[in-house]
């Protein structure tokens, strides 16, 4: 299914279901290119911008996250990489307090339970989870763009919100949001959320020890990069009950799924599709196609990839 986007910028372009290219055949579609817009799905490193050859100027990274780049190997080859923040926010913050939503009141589970044709009469125990609106406690790990608007979202369902955030001052309030420790944060919330990029610092940040200081009980939430997660430290915790579920839109071994996540009723999963709002998406390709046009007109891209 292609569905027609319409022209944008003298351009007409789809936004298509087409499976991405095996690595052989993008690496001969980028061939003396002057730019390419890809998706995280595609590697962009050494051997990519080698295959483009020397007229490669930019590569358009539909997404806001860019770890499928490898921005000193784009230096070396002085190509400019873009990215796409600021029109992701609310739709990926929307995906996330869905999930909260849905593990805090087991949607899932209870769905499950009534398709498999299970008997059942109304108790006062079925199915009870977390009163999220009854000062229940979310933690935001990176209190960015998107975090902020999850925060706004939890702030709206009465919930008490504190955020880790290493730009931000511990101690200091960011609407209605306390900057708090990591240990802090880890032991006081009821749903923890993750909202940082993959990066050397951050991957493996849920481990066994910080699992283990999560407070008993909670939930986890990944809709930022699934390196960030070790899946096998947060399967033996849901085992153990420490952790009641969790809810998954972005996997170690993406697009593979670990079976032992699959296998548990407590986790919810979604298949990496947090931007998917049907406007969101649409303004994702856009920005890409103007970083496109702004670098091969001379100009300065929109967004840049921001490291620091
Ligand atoms: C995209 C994302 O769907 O923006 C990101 O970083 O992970 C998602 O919004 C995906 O990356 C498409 O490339």
């Amino acid at each position: 299914v292609t569905r027609e986007l319409g022209s944008h910028a003298g351009l007409a372009f789809d936004i298509g279901q087409e499976a991405p290219p095996a690595r052989a055949e993008l690496l001969e579609r980028v061939a003396d290119k002057d730019a390419a817009i890809v998706t995280l799905t595609e590697r962009i490193d050494e051997e990519f911008f080698a295959a483009a050859g020397p007229g490669l100027k930019v590569v358009a990274n539909v997404a806001v996250g860019f770890d499928n780049i490898d921005l000193a190997a784009a230096a070396r080859h002085g190509v400019t990489i873009t990215n796409t923040p600021g029109v992701l926010d609310g739709a990926t913050a929307d995906h996330t307090f869905a999930l909260i939503l849905a593990l805090g009141r087991r949607i899932v589970e209870a769905d499950r339970f009534i398709r498999e044709g299970n008997q059942w009469v109304w108790g006062p125990r079925m199915f009870v989870g977390l009163d999220i609106s009854a000062g229940a406690t979310l933690g935001i790990i990176g209190l960015g763009r998107i975090g902020l608007a999850v925060a706004r979202r939890a702030r709206a369902f009465d919930m008490r919100v504190i955020a880790t955030d290493a730009t931000r001052p511990l101690g200091s309030t960011v609407e209605g949001v306390e900057i708090v420790s990591q240990e802090e944060l880890l032991a006081a919330s009821d749903v923890v959320t993750l909202h940082v990029p993959l990066l050397p610092s951050t991957r493996h940040l849920i481990n066994r020890e910080t699992l283990a200081a999560m407070k008993p009980g909670a939930y986890l939430v990944n809709c930022a990069r699934g390196g960030i997660v070790d899946e096998q430290a947060l399967i033996e915790a849901i085992d153990s009950g420490h952790l009641r579920g969790a809810a998954i839109d972005t996997f170690e071994g993406e697009p593979q799924v670990n079976p032992e996540l699959i296998a548990r009723p407590q986790v919810v999963l979604t298949p990496h599709t947090a931007s998917a709002g049907e406007a969101t998406r649409d303004r994702m390709c856009r920005l890409a196609v103007d970083n496109v046009l702004a670098v091969l007109a001379g100009r300065e891209p929109l967004t840049p990839v921001q490291t620091a």
